[in-house]
């Protein structure tokens, strides 16, 4: 699926803005076959959640209501049609007037419905989309609905962060000529500083015959053309996309007799593990940034460009050179800014939350087995799959995607693992062979009883000494940190990237002894990891959790949210962000 793009042949009319809102017990049965009463108006880009006051629509389980009228141009006589939603959490069901067009199951990557048949130009149309925010053991990221003493529905489910839901970002009528470009897809390599060969391959509406393709620079000059659906395209002297000095040529496809056109920017870049490093263009490459989170007040995971670009800002401030999409997809316009601007980004699946059993040694709960018939089961393997798969046939152009993270902290010692993960993994790389592979590891499972490791490209950690276990103790963690990692680099002939350390930090906490959660134990929690990793080679990157402060589900353990940022909920930085900016400024000197 290409991203809707204007071009000389494509026209997109954006539907956001203040949509019909109600939940499914206000919504009457067989809402999409008449006006929706407008008693609420939820906005689009954002999750619904926190916009009202209302605890029954924070907190609400099951359906909700999304309408709006809309105005098909009359210009748009004879194109096709199509209505493009980039994301409905967790699953949509699209109506325009008294038809279904779509349904879709994933809350975090897009799909479309060819609506040309049911909407006349110069016409209107009704457009209805119901959102649901269920999670269960058949969706990813997997949860449980119970339902509780006075019959309400509670959603229960194991990744800290708000289960938002709603429309978070863009929806889209667009058009195409009706013989038109389906897909792109290009593969990249620099066999030397004088030639890169840019492997094209376009998918076509029909027949696909008279599709011609150049490669334009920056400048606008033609540097490369070919003739046919597939192809190689030769660039003399390429200008690379670096880490930090990015350079973007555009592929220009055509097709057919009305001549749709698409530009894609390309990045011509390799990128490859070899023993204990990870090289882009065949340079060692040290990932330095966070985890985040697509999160902020009011609009929860609501897209919004000036948000975005804040946050850029702020990584670009603080020397990161990369971030993970933990945990989930985010929206596209996060890639396309990263490759504009030469940010590295790990791309992660929203499968987080496979693990029934996390710490419950620890704190003495009672083991059931992860991978079984009533858990992470083969429909959660098949919903996982199909994630994999949307992933991947949305960003596999990116650039600035550097690897890809199927899971976050599944339950990766646990029995069953192994042939959970096997075929995922098989099928990540039979779907892309360019990049390496990767999930990000739980503490449990360690360098001796870890089960799938081996099957992965990078070994990416999230460990917590110093917070979770020994906490308090920055010298039992040191210990304990050092040993693991070496256990590690013994192990496995891989590179390591932490994908999570941090630290709980109550903005504004100070002490002369730091403890949990003042800002001085989160400088010093810091900077002894920063220590470890300074003595293993093996450690290629660190990407601290997390970028900011987010909003979590309420508990015992959390106070309006996790407050391991680095900077607050509002993108302030506490004291830590300047530490953090001489080390990693340094660093980048240093390269
Ligand atoms: C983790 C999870 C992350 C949590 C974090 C924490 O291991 O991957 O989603 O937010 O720990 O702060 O507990």
């Amino acid at each position: 699926m290409l991203t809707p793009r204007t071009s000389r042949s494509r026209d997109i009319r954006p539907l956001d803005g203040l949509w019909t809102f109600a939940l499914d017990h206000e919504a009457g049965s067989r809402p999409w076959e008449a006006p929706l009463a407008v008693t609420r108006q939820a906005p689009v880009p954002a999750s619904y959640n926190d916009v009202f006051t209302d605890p029954g629509v924070r907190d609400h389980v099951g359906v909700a209501w999304y309408q709006r009228v809309i105005d098909v141009p009359a210009t748009w006589a004879g194109q096709r049609i199509v209505l493009r939603v980039d994301a409905a959490t967790h699953a949509g069901t699209v109506y325009v007037d008294d038809h279904r067009v779509a349904g879709h199951q994933g809350g975090y990557t897009p799909f479309e419905a060819d609506v040309t048949s049911l909407v006349t130009p110069g016409g209107r149309a009704r457009v209805t989309i119901a959102v649901d925010n269920r999670l269960t053991s058949a969706t990813i990221p997997p949860g449980t609905v119970t339902v509780d003493d006075n019959g309400r529905s509670r959603q229960v489910y194991r990744h800290d962060f708000f289960n938002y839901a709603g429309l978070p970002r863009s929806v889209r009528l667009y058009t195409t000529p009706i013989r038109h470009l389906t897909d792109i897809t290009v593969h990249t390599a620099a066999a030397d500083e004088r030639t890169a060969t840019v492997a094209y391959t376009v998918g076509t509406s029909g027949e696909p015959d008279g599709v011609a393709v150049r490669l334009r620079d920056e400048a606008g000059a033609v540097v490369a053309t070919a003739q046919g659906a597939t192809g190689e395209l030769h660039v003399a002297r390429p200008r690379l996309w670096r880490p930090g000095a990015p350079y973007l040529y555009v592929l220009e496809a055509r097709y057919g007799d009305d001549g749709d056109t698409y530009e894609l920017p390309v990045g011509i870049r390799t990128v490859e593990v070899r023993g204990q490093e990870f090289l882009i263009n065949g340079e060692p490459f040290y990932f330095t940034g966070f985890g985040k989170h697509e999160d902020s007040a009011i609009r929860g995971k609501g897209h919004d460009d000036a948000l975005m670009v804040h946050d850029f800002e702020l990584m670009r401030w603080i020397g990161a050179n990369s971030f993970r999409t933990s945990h989930y997809p985010y929206a596209e316009e996060w890639l396309d800014y990263a490759d504009r601007h030469g940010i590295v980004v790990i791309d992660e699946t929203a499968a987080v939350g496979l693990h029934l059993n996390m710490a419950a040694g620890r704190l003495g709960y009672a083991t059931r087995p992860t991978f079984s018939p009533d858990a992470m089961n083969d429909a959660t393997r098949d919903a996982h799959a199909q994630a994999i798969r949307e992933l991947i046939a949305r960003d596999k152009n990116h650039p600035s995607v550097v690897m890809w993270c199927i899971a976050n902290e599944p339950a990766s010692a646990e029995q069953g693992a192994r042939e959970y993960f096997e075929p995922l993994v098989a099928l990540t790389r039979g779907l892309d062979d360019t990049r390496p592979v990767t999930f990000a590891n739980q503490g449990d499972a360690r360098y001796d009883t870890d089960r799938i490791a081996d099957l992965f490209d990078v070994v990416c950690l999230n460990r917590y000494f110093g917070w979770y276990a020994d906490t308090g103790d920055l010298g039992a963690a040191e210990a304990h940190l050092e040993e693991e990692l070496r256990g590690w680099a013994a192990a496995y002939d891989k590179p390591i990237v932490f994908t999570e350390y941090g630290v709980d930090t109550l903005s504004g906490l100070h002490s002369v002894l730091p403890g949990p959660w003042s800002e001085e134990y989160q400088i010093d929690f810091l900077e002894m990891y920063h220590r470890v990793f300074d003595r293993i080679p093996a450690v290629t990157g660190e990407q601290i959790w997390n970028f900011a402060d987010f909003q979590t589900t309420s508990g015992v353990h959390r106070v309006d949210g996790n407050k391991k940022g680095v900077f607050t909920r509002d993108r302030r930085p506490k004291s830590v962000a300047r530490v953090l900016k001489e080390r990693w400024t340094a660093m980048r000197a240093a390269r």
